[in-house]
């Protein structure tokens, strides 16, 4: 097997890196970072070094490029670990659904209340159509929870992309205190044991760059 390096963001920020990161370490994979600090001037250069479109995260394996956090996730749940779906087909379609729905949309989470791991601003960024895709957010959890979660405490029991897809939210949740009950309070509490999560989160605050605004 090639070396597989990930090419991601700051932790503190990139919200898209952390994805297919923790997709990578739930895998049991062993794999290199190259960090591109994305306050940094020379970003533009370092990421169009690596990145075909310009953006993290981007995966190099061998002489293949992946990019873009849903495909990354995707090649790697094919390559090394089915597991990362759910078996059933229904549900492993369902799963695809939330993962797409979190990827093309929630532009008002993202732009107003966007990842920063290390620092607390409770209260803001909470405008209507922000606390609108929290409420679709929390239905997609409960939903999940409750009629395909019995196995475990993640969204179809065991860890799959769809929990990587969610896990920037949670970390979000956290910074700006939104306030969480019953099945999502509990969900937001088992995402944030992971190990690999806290791991994310410990080396986010290791880092000193701060980023004007990212979504
Ligand atoms: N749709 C892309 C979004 C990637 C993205 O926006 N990445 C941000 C960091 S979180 C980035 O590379 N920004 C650098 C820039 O735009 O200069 C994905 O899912 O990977």
């Amino acid at each position: 097997m090639t070396e597989l390096t990930l090419v991601i963001g700051d932790k503190n920020y990139s919200s898209w890196s952390l994805r297919p990161w923790l997709v990578m370490k739930q895998a049991g994979l062993k794999f290199s970072e190259i960090k591109i600090p994305l306050g940094s001037p020379a970003r533009h250069a370092e990421l169009r070094r690596y990145s075909p479109s310009g953006k993290v995260p981007v995966l190099i394996d061998g002489d293949l490029k992946v990019w873009e956090s849903l495909a990354i996730c995707e090649y790697v749940a094919e390559r090394f670990a089915n597991h990362l779906w759910p078996a059933d087909i229904a549900e492993k379609a369902i799963a695809r659904s939330i993962c797409a729905e979190m990827h093309a949309g929630f532009h008002n989470l993202r732009e107003n209340m966007p990842l920063d791991c290390r620092n607390r601003y409770p209260g803001e960024g909470m405008t209507p159509a922000t606390e609108a895709e929290i409420d679709r957010i929390i239905a997609i959890w409960r939903k999940c929870r409750q009629k395909f979660g019995k196995s475990g405490n993640m969204l179809f029991g065991n860890f799959t992309v769809a929990d990587a897809m969610f896990a920037p939210v949670v970390l979000r949740f956290v910074t700006y205190d939104v306030k969480l009950y019953s099945e999502a309070r509990d969900y937001a509490d088992a995402i944030l044991a992971l190990p690999a999560l806290q791991e994310w989160v410990a080396e986010a605050y290791k880092e000193s760059e701060s980023v004007l605004h990212l979504i």
